[in-house]
């Protein structure tokens, strides 16, 4: 990671910060400096160093901005500026983002804290950023036009204001915002509680749902798009790219998810209930949770679920709309289930050697095969674990539930180690006959498509095997 922490309070840059604050108002008017990072693998939480106790965020594939002390303020800077972004091993996206990565940098604070945000322009038009779900003085509220002038290329616009409540809230432009949403602007913000009892929970995750329409062999998305998108995201990755959450066996585990695409996500984790305790509105009271499996996330909207974690292994946590665990397919796939495409194949490969029909049983086979892809594509569904493809793309991740993992360990522990007789077998005894009732028809399926009749036989028997 490409992190400066000049200047900045980090894990531990507390001491050294002190020791070099001049005053004030010499502070006041220089700029922090804006971290920036070019990696999309997961970084250590930062736990604070002073001020309350929290329990720290961890953003899948993702960062926390580190920040400066500057008296009473907490100081950050944001740059929006074109990015990078690896969905997945394989493809890369060229979009728009802060201190390098889409979405931005995670943002965490502590209720009551005052925080000053630098937000210097790097894009080749306007922008501002609005604070998702704030409490704050309406100047500050980031809308373009309406509540400040927008921040011209090359400008720095500074935001000031107190956190009033806990909770999870987003950052987001509020300037040409279908262009620059679709292209991957956005970040979470986290205010942790004052008291550090309050809502602690052992791990804490957190990631944004994002959406691009990027055809196979294409970096930049199309950003004159209302509802067709084609890549679903977790962080602006995808399957197998998504980070999995790693759990330890007993944990208190927070689960925290902002939908800024154009459309509601039923996101499913098997294995456990949960409740969800907070959205973007604040805390839900504890008498007013009812249980879930799946949570719907509204289009502008943040959940936070939370479970014990009891039960350890892999355990699936997916958007429940099937389209949104598969990356870009070609347009207009049509449904060969039941089709025998045998001869037509044949045919095609005489004129396109690379030919494959494709879902004649339905689409299974797609998980496991090697096609031939144009560059800078993600096959539709991929990945694989310990008993063989996944099948799987877009928004889909595994959590990780362990026993005996150390606290602040996120490392990958591998595929989870089922106890013998605890995973689903195959049946070796007698085949059962295929039951039917009295009178009913054979449902027709698969029909061959060249009948082979041969010598001696009747047509439309089945010869003498
Ligand atoms: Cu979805």
């Amino acid at each position: 990671m490409n992190l400066s922490r000049r200047d900045l309070v980090g894990a531990s840059g507390l001491a050294l910060l002190s020791a070099t604050a001049v005053s004030g108002r010499v502070q006041a008017q220089s700029i922090p400096e804006a971290p920036t990072t070019t990696t999309n693998t997961m970084q250590p939480p930062i736990y604070p160093t002073s001020g309350p106790d929290y329990q720290p965020v961890v953003t899948l594939n993702g960062w926390t901005l580190p920040w400066r002390q500057n008296g009473d303020w907490k100081e950050f800077h944001l740059v929006a500026e074109p990015v990078e972004r690896e969905m997945a091993p394989g493809m890369i996206a060229r979009l728009w983002g802060y201190n390098g990565q889409s979405p931005g940098p995670t943002i965490e604070a502590v209720e009551g804290d005052k925080v000053r945000i630098f937000v210097t322009n790097r894009l080749p038009e306007h922008t501002t950023i609005h604070w998702h779900g704030m409490l704050l003085p309406n100047g500050m509220d980031g809308v373009g036009g309406l509540t400040q002038p927008h921040i011209k290329p090359g400008k720095t616009f500074v935001y000031e204001f107190e956190l009033k409540k806990s909770g999870t809230f987003m950052y987001h432009p509020h300037a040409d915002e279908m262009v620059q949403m679709a292209m991957g602007m956005m970040g979470f913000f986290v205010i942790h509680p004052r008291d550090p009892k309050q809502h602690r929970v052992d791990r804490d995750f957190v990631f944004l749902l994002s959406s691009y329409d990027i055809d196979p062999g294409n970096y930049v998305p199309k950003v004159a798009e209302m509802l067709n998108f084609n890549m679903w995201t977790f962080n602006t990755r995808v399957f197998p790219g998504i980070d999995h959450l790693v759990v330890a066996q007993g944990d208190r585990v927070r689960v925290r998810v902002g939908n800024l695409t154009m459309t509601n996500h039923p996101i499913h984790m098997h294995g456990y209930d949960f409740e969800v305790t907070c959205t973007d509105g604040g805390w839900v009271r504890p008498e007013a949770r009812w249980p879930e499996v799946t949570i719907d996330i509204p289009v502008g909207a943040m959940r936070a679920y939370e479970f014990d974690a009891i039960y350890p292994g892999d355990w699936a946590l997916h958007c429940h709309k099937s389209h949104h665990t598969m990356n870009a397919m070609g347009h207009d796939i049509r449904t060969f289930i039941g089709v025998n495409k045998k001869e037509f194949a044949k045919r095609m490969k005489r004129l396109v050697p690379d030919y494959m029909p494709m879902g004649n049983a339905g689409m299974a086979d797609m998980g496991e095969m090697e096609m031939p892809l144009p560059d800078n594509t993600l096959p539709m569904m991929t990945g694989f674990g310990q008993f063989g493809p996944i099948e799987m793309g877009g928004m889909f991740t595994v959590v990780k539930v362990r026993e005996g993992l150390a606290a602040g360990n996120y490392k990958d522990p591998g595929w989870y180690k089922h106890p013998a007789g605890t995973v689903a077998w195959e049946w070796k005894g007698p085949a059962p006959a295929i039951a039917s009732a009295p009178g009913a028809k054979p449902v027709p399926q698969a029909r061959p498509a060249v009948q082979v009749v041969k010598p001696g036989s009747k047509p439309g028997g089945h010869g003498n095997h």
